[in-house]
Formats: structure tokens, sequence, C-alpha cells
């Protein structure tokens, strides 16, 4: 692996939960930005798969093991090069759980009950508002902080996350001195909150319930175009980006994600057109980037030693940097390390 030296570059952290398939919202609002930050020689990269945050909701032992190596595969297939930028399981450096437990310390009850993550997960797991639940962002925090990390590609949803960790790296540091890098989120221009196709007021989701609300990297073409020609629209007709035009306004953000297109350059290339030709566009736009990922994908599921060997490879290059961490943290802190 080339980044060795993380002091010139800087240093980008990001993860995903392996709790069910990539969603066309996490690629366009997470992963494809960890691809290009990957291949941009300014970044040293590193990136997770945030596997102890998925246990905060109940998971079935051998669904979420195959989920685990799925994730796995497809955020490979997205470009991820283990070679440029460590993908590593969480679960496999335990720094984060110890960096989670004093950070918990740090952090106050009133900011985490803030936290709308948590709110929208109680209310929708109401029989298991578990305690882990509440310390997501505390174990997040710790992700980031222990890679001094200076930037963090994620979807908006996630900014009240990245606030918070902000603040609680900002508390440690006024109490002990510098030990934490702020970090600052990275939110990409377009893409950074893809609507539901079904209710565009609400985030694309891979837990709704309807199937027809998101794309998942793992659709099929047909199934792609067909969920396209279902999103719902306004019955203006008219491909323009307006307020109140919130199914038109998602269709034209994914699409410019995806092409690169600007909004003008769309609306002059749709002028006269109908919603039927723009919803065929989009979904073609799409399927040209996702289907050549689902067969990389294929390849991936099926070299289960070549996975293994990416996750090692990867957990074993970054302890180095996070064990660092914990042991200035706990230094200042107080505490009385063993002798190496
Ligand atoms: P769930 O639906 O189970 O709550 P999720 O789809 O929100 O999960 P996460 O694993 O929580 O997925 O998020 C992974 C990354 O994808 C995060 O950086 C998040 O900000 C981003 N992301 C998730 N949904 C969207 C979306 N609709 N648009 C843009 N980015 C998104
Ligand atoms: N909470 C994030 C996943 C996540 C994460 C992180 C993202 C866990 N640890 C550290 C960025 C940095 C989510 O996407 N729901």
């Amino acid at each position: 692996m080339e980044n060795t030296t993380p002091a010139k570059k800087q240093i980008v952290f990001s993860a995903i939960q392996p709790s069910g398939s990539i969603t066309l919202g996490n690629y366009l609002g997470a992963v494809k930005n960890w691809v290009k930050m990957q291949d941009n020689p300014e970044y040293n990269c590193i990136y997770a798969l945030a596997d102890l945050h998925t246990i905060t909701v109940r998971q079935d032992p051998a669904q979420f093991r195959k989920n685990i190596i799925d994730m796995y595969a497809s955020i490979m297939a997205c470009g991820i090069d283990v070679e440029k930028a460590p993908f590593f399981i969480q679960s496999h450096n335990p720094d984060h759980a110890v960096m989670a437990w004093i950070l918990d310390c740090y952090t106050q009850f009133g900011e985490l009950s803030r936290m709308t993550q948590f709110k929208d997960k109680s209310a929708k797991h109401a029989d298991n508002i578990n305690a882990g639940l509440f310390t997501y962002p505390s174990l997040m925090a710790g992700d980031i902080l222990l890679y001094q990390a200076d930037k963090v590609p994620v979807g908006s949803d996630q900014m009240q996350h990245l606030e918070l960790t902000r603040d609680i790296a900002n508390r440690f540091n006024g109490i002990y001195g510098n030990v934490f890098k702020i970090p600052e989120g990275f939110i990409p221009k377009d893409g950074a909150r893809v609507m539901s196709l079904q209710n565009p007021t609400a985030k694309m989701s891979k837990s709704d319930e309807n199937a027809n609300s998101f794309i998942l990297l793992s659709d099929d073409d047909n199934v792609i175009m067909k969920k396209f020609k279902r999103a719902i629209t306004d019955s203006e007709a008219k491909v323009r980006y307006a307020e109140g035009k919130d199914g038109i306004n998602n269709l034209m953000s994914i699409y410019s994600a995806v092409t690169g297109l600007s909004y003008e350059q769309i609306e002059h290339d749709f002028d006269g057109k109908g919603y039927g030709d723009f919803k065929t566009a989009v979904g073609e736009a799409v399927v040209a980037e996702l289907s050549p990922i689902r067969k990389r994908y294929q390849e991936y599921v099926s070299d289960k030693k070549y996975i293994e060997e990416c996750y090692t490879k990867s957990v074993e290059f970054v302890q180095r940097f996070s064990h660092r961490t914990v042991e200035k943290a706990m230094k200042k802190i107080g505490y009385i390390l063993p002798k190496h």
C-alpha cells in the first residue's frame, strides 16, 4: 500500500454499514466520492465497513454474515482498490470500541438526545431502543478521530453526526491539548440527498417498504428502467428545476450526478420533450453507471479468498494509526499503558 506519509496529504475517512444492499443514494451520496478521493493524489483515504454500528438494530446472524461479504464486494466493485485506500472491517480493529467508550464519557446525554437519526430509528424500532442506538454517534466520532481525518465524505443526512464529532473533539482538545484533528464533512454537489422515487420529499432508503422507491446496485437493467418510469413527478410536464417540483428535481439531481451535466444543460437538452423521455434518459444513464459495477460485484463476491486478503491487509495497515491515537488519548487522560 502506497499511503505511508499521512502527515503531508489530507486524510479522508468514511464508512458504511453492512445493513443490506447499496442504494443509488448511498452510491451517489457517499461511495462515488470515496472512489474519486482515492484516485486524487492530494488525499490518503481510509474506508471501513461499520459493522459495529449495524448491531444497534437486531440482525439475523446468517443474514448479517452474508451482508458483510456482499457489502464488502459491492464497495470493491464500485472501484475501491485496497492498494490505494485500505478498506477494513470495523469490528476487526478493537481500537474502535475502546475509543467509543472513551468518547462516550465526553459526550452529553442532551447532545445524543437531539440526534435525528436516533429519533427516527427509535420510532422505527420501538421494541429495541438499546443503549448502542443512543450512543451510535460517539462510536462514529471515534471512527473518524482515530485516524486524524481531515475530510469525511458522506451524504447530507450524516452532517449532524459530523457536527457532534467536531464538538466532542473540540471538548476533548479543550481539556487535554491537541489530541484530535477537527474533521470536516465532504458533501457532493449533486447526490448529497437522493430522494425516494415514490415519495420525493423523503430520503431514498434501503429500509423503505416500497421497493419501487429505491434503486439498488443489485437491480438489473430492466428493473432500474421500470422503477424510473414509475417515478412520481408533477403535472407540469416540463423538465426544469424549481421549488415544489420535488420529483423532477430529484431526477435532475440524479441525472446530473451521473452524467456531470449542469441543470441548465439538462433543461436545454429536454426543452420541448415530456417526462417520459426524461425518465428514460435518467434510467439509461443510471443503467450505464451501475451495470458494470454489478458485473464486477459478481466477480468479487465469488472470490472469498481475495476479499479475505483485502480486509486482512487493510486492518493490519490501519491499526498502527488508530493505536497511536488511542495511546495518545489514554496518556492524556492519565491511564498507565503497558510497556511494549
Ligand atoms: P438505512 O436506510 O438503513 O437507514 P442508509 O441507506 O441511510 O441506511 P447508511 O449506511 O446509513 O445507509 O449510509 C451510508 C452512506 O450513504 C452515508 O454517507 C449516508 O449519508 C449516505 N446516504 C444514505 N442515504 C442517502 C441518500 N438517500 N442520498 C444521499 N446519500 C445517502
Ligand atoms: N453512520 C454512518 C456510517 C458511519 C460513518 C462512520 C460514516 C459509521 N462510522 C464514520 C462516516 C464516518 C452512516 O452512514 N449511517
